[in-house]
């Protein structure tokens, strides 16, 4: 492991969503999309390519992958050795840190810090927005984790141009409280989920028409720091997505019982002059949207039915970044 170096990289909660992809190779979107990096959740990677091995092994957690897993890494990794003209097996270590096991060990952190390790490992030095490219083609929403605060997938009109770009810190009073309704790993994975969606949902192109609007509008209103105009925009594009899925035939819905409670709850505070608001990814855990100093108030009160364990605070995160091994 002489040569590793470890990445830190952000999950992503996407405020406005990827949800289609125009092209399943090189993962480019049918629209934009915009997130929030959060602080709490992050992945470190550290890759190593040596000589002497005759295959790449994967450790995640510090427990060796098996084949499948370790193919997809070592796939992505392909990307980055046929850019450096290299065909050294690597170690890749990789850390998911979530809190207590949260079930959002997620791809974006994990793609993202793969491609930043294996940038450091194979010295091609790419730029932020070239490791965004690259990310991509891992998982779309990893494409977003290169960076943190406010966050744009722009996406583009070839592979050259689809890449993040930074939209804004998000250093004013801004963070997540998220409600873990359930950690198990999903039963439909986002990969398929969102093709069943593009190819049967008779909603799909009411959703990338509106998804465009809803881009443009939370830009503006990141840019006034209106808080209450980002978190209306952010609840009613996650909803749309959601509808949009329920129209898929056979429909799709992520939602458990829980997660409704949890929008009832959010929509209760609202009510009582605690500006909230919830989202929801392709699985029931409930995000929600806040003031980063009325959180610890909004966790109390999801405390009436939720346990400690299942709700995690967060502000912002920050860019992907060298750390100390
Ligand atoms: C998002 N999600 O924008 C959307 C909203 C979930 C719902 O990106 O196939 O794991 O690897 O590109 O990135 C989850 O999809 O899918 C996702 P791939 P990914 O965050």
């Amino acid at each position: 492991m002489s040569n590793a170096r470890k990445v830190r990289a952000y999950t992503n909660i996407a405020l406005i969503k990827y949800w289609g992809k125009r092209d399943d190779a090189l993962i480019l979107p049918t629209s934009s999309s915009l997130s929030l990096t959060l602080d709490a959740f992050y992945t470190e990677t550290a890759v190593s390519f040596d000589a002497s091995c005759e295959k790449d092994t994967f450790y995640l957690n510090d427990k060796i992958q098996d084949e499948a897993a370790t193919l997809k890494v070592s796939r992505f990794l392909n990307l980055f050795r046929e850019t450096a003209g290299l065909k050294t097996p690597a170690t890749i270590r990789s850390t998911n840190y979530v809190p207590t096991a949260a079930g959002l060990a997620s791809s974006a952190s994990g793609m993202a810090a793969l491609a930043g390790a294996a940038n450091l490992a194979t010295g091609l030095n790419l730029s932020p927005q070239e490791l965004s490219i690259f990310a991509r083609q891992g998982s779309g929403s990893a494409t977003r984790s290169v960076y943190g605060g406010f966050v744009e997938w722009q996406k583009g009109t070839s592979s050259a141009d689809s890449y993040a770009v930074k939209v804004d810190d998000a250093d004013w009073d801004i963070g997540m409280v998220v409600v873990v309704v359930n950690k198990k790993q999903k039963e439909l994975s986002s990969r398929e989920g969102m093709k069943q969606t593009v190819t049967t949902s008779p909603f799909y192109s009411g959703w990338v028409e509106s998804t465009a609007v809803d881009l443009v509008n939370i830009k503006k209103a990141i840019r006034d720091q209106d808080f209450e105009q980002v978190g209306e925009i952010t609840e009613s594009n996650g909803m749309k997505m959601h509808g949009t899925m329920l129209g898929a035939n056979p429909p799709i819905s992520y939602w458990e019982p829980d997660s409704v409670v949890a929008m009832q709850l959010v929509r209760q505070l609202r009510k009582q002059g605690i500006p909230c608001y919830f989202t929801m990814d392709a699985g029931p855990n409930v995000k929600v949207l806040c003031r980063l100093s009325d959180s610890q108030k909004i966790k109390t009160a999801f405390l009436n039915y939720f346990n400690e364990e299942q709700l995690i605070i967060s502000g912002p995160g920050s860019d992907l970044k060298e750390v100390s091994l």
